[in-house]
């Protein structure tokens, strides 16, 4: 039985004969030889990282801000005597920190790859193997103690403010980390522990080193979002690792939208009972704290988003009254709801009761309202909220009863306004019952609508570039920036260089921007299409790139320099036991511990 085999020749478009006798066309390609001459030139950069020195082992990501280490001066790590003492000061924060880092360094240090491996031997790679039984490694004196001094009392919640500052010297007498306050501390031990590397011989090593480090920007964030899918505690658990290890502070949490409504709220449980995807994908308030707790632990802040007026569809699963009915005409269209109805007073009586218990489970100082791609036309098309515009703009009874949105020329962004400044006023008042007070973040979409805004607000971008920072700036507020660090849209590759080479300050086409109003940026992992099984490998060591742009000093940017250190840094993730994700093309991690 032999199976029938399909004789017609495949149908190709014909060649046009403009083609064929053309020089330099297409034939031009396919000649083998100039192919081969050329060949260095179709190699992608990032495809040459796996060729990278071994040297680049034991290297830090990000980069500090001043970082000499000398490569001929080598100590070994006492493993069975290896301390950590932290002079004067008692906190529970750096405890835990030097409990997590002693495993890291002791336990899953990353491995040198590069050497006595098959490969190495190979002409791909510029120094030769076995470097680990040379003099230099052999005879490097021991080191065993690592002295940590802080010079302020211990605080419990990291903030906008915090300084993370710290020196990091690597000599003879031992290893110095030197810090104003604890964040500094947490961000040197986390150097620290990269810079110890594990020969193939299973010694650990540290080069001489010299550090001083603080970040370029205050505001380091990442976007997660769990309305789209339910992320489990554990998957929040190593997102906040994984930013702990790339020094990101800021865990922005877009917690709820319209396809879910997973937070618990105190004052209205309904919200969560009929808005989540099942009952059991809730954040309880046991829940949100256990995060807040794992991040303080590692310095990272969360701030929470609950983005209104736009993207509320899952509230009005509980509240349908405080939506607006959109219309057809004048018929309500059927089950179609809108954004928020700010012509109720019920609405931000609502509000206000809601974002009392939301300022009390969470602790930061931001709170993100988000105010993005509100369907204003649903608004114009209501005749409540139309009037009630009408109303606002003083008009009289008859011309209010009688407005019309064929006759009666309005601006409909004015109801926006209405809705945010009352928002904003709210809140001001709720959070000056808090110790920290309270400060406001918005999606740009609220600059663009000529809402007049207090002027500690803060701006994120996320569309367009510098143009829009230095509006923002020129209004008077502090700026986010995003527009380039949108790690859900997955193209080819990973594009990590893209990520890099961007920047939320970035003066190079004449745009003056003054780097002091810019507080950072965020790199966002909306989650239409990631969950718990794909969200790490897509996350990191894309939003290391990120990190690395937001810490580091403007010009590091050397992107082969980074691409070595990158996948050293993409190894000693996976080798602390995160499934971290693609970055390099063809490449190999040893992966020991975990
Ligand atoms: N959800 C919310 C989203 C997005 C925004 N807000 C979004 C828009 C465009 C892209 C990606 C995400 N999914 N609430 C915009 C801030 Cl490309």
């Amino acid at each position: 039985d032999v199976p029938a085999v399909d004789t017609q020749p495949v149908q190709h478009d014909p060649v046009p004969d403009e083609v064929e006798e053309k020089p330099g066309s297409l034939k031009v390609v396919w000649d083998w030889s100039d192919f081969a001459v050329n060949f260095e030139q179709y190699v992608m950069p990032e495809q040459k990282i796996r060729r990278a020195p071994h040297s680049t082992t034991g290297e830090p990501w990000p980069m500090p801000q001043y970082y000499v280490s000398k490569k001929d001066k080598v100590y070994r790590i006492d493993k069975t005597n290896f301390k950590f003492d932290v002079s004067k000061i008692k906190c529970d924060i750096i405890e835990k920190a030097v409990d997590r880092y002693r495993t890291y360094i002791l336990e899953d240090a990353v491995e040198d790859m590069y050497d006595n491996f098959q490969h190495a031997q190979s002409t791909m790679f510029e120094e030769p193997s076995l470097k680990y039984d040379t003099p230099l490694y052999m005879e490097a004196p021991l080191v065993t103690r690592v002295l940590i001094k802080i010079r302020k009392p211990c605080a419990r919640y990291p903030t906008a403010k915090s300084d993370e500052t710290y020196d990091l010297f690597v000599k003879r007498t031992g290893i110095h980390i030197w810090a104003n306050e604890v964040w500094g501390a947490l961000r040197g031990l986390e150097t620290l522990s990269q810079i110890v590397f594990k020969g193939s011989n299973q010694v650990l090593y540290i080069r001489d080193t010299v550090i001083n480090d603080y970040p370029r920007f205050s505001h380091r964030g990442l976007l997660m979002d769990t309305a789209r899918h339910f992320l489990f505690k554990d998957t929040i658990y190593d997102i906040l690792e994984g930013m702990a290890q790339n020094k990101m502070n800021v865990l922005h949490w877009h917690i709820v939208d319209d396809q879910s409504f997973p937070f618990y709220s105190n004052a209205y449980p309904d919200l969560s009972a009929k808005g989540a995807f099942h009952p059991t994908f809730v954040y309880m308030p046991e829940d949100i704290a256990d995060i807040i707790e794992f991040a303080r632990l590692r310095g990272i802040r969360v701030e929470p988003e609950f983005d209104t007026p736009g993207h509320t569809y899952s509230w009005g699963l509980s509240r349908p009254d405080i939506l607006t009915q959109c219309y057809q005409g004048d018929r309500p269209v059927d089950g179609y709801l809108g954004p928020m109805d700010p012509s109720k007073n019920e609405t931000f009586r609502f509000l206000k009761n809601f974002f009392k218990d939301v300022l009390h489970q969470f602790k930061d100082q931001y709170i993100h309202l988000g105010g993005d791609e509100v369907p204003m036309t649903c608004w114009q098309s209501n005749m409540e909220i139309t009037k009630f515009l009408a109303k606002l703009e003083g008009k009289s009874e008859t011309e209010v009863r009688n407005a019309d949105p064929y006759y009666y020329s309005y601006d409909i962004r004015k109801v926006l306004e209405y809705y945010v400044t009352r928002l904003i006023k709210d809140l001001k008042s709720l959070g000056a019952k808090r110790s920290s007070g309270v400060r406001m973040v918005f999606w740009q979409e609220i600059m663009n609508n000529n809402v007049q805004l207090p002027n500690d607000t803060i701006i994120q971008v996320w569309q367009g570039g510098m143009e829009e920072v230095e509006r923002a700036i020129s209004l008077g507020m502090n700026v986010i920036y995003s527009t380039c660090w949108y790690l859900d849209l997955i193209e080819y590759g990973t594009k990590w260089s893209k990520y890099y080479q961007c920047d939320p300050a970035d003066t190079t086409y004449g745009f003056s921007i003054d780097e002091s109003k810019v507080l950072g940026g965020e790199a966002c992992l909306w989650a239409e299409y990631i969950d718990n099984e794909n969200l790490m490998t897509t996350l990191w060591p894309r939003a290391s790139a990120v990190a690395e742009r937001l810490w580091s000093n403007k010009d590091v940017r050397d992107l082969d320099a980074a691409a070595a250190r990158l996948q050293e840094h993409r190894c000693r993730m996976l080798s602390r036991g995160l499934g971290v994700g693609q970055i390099s093309g063809p490449d190999y991690c040893l992966r020991r511990g975990k």
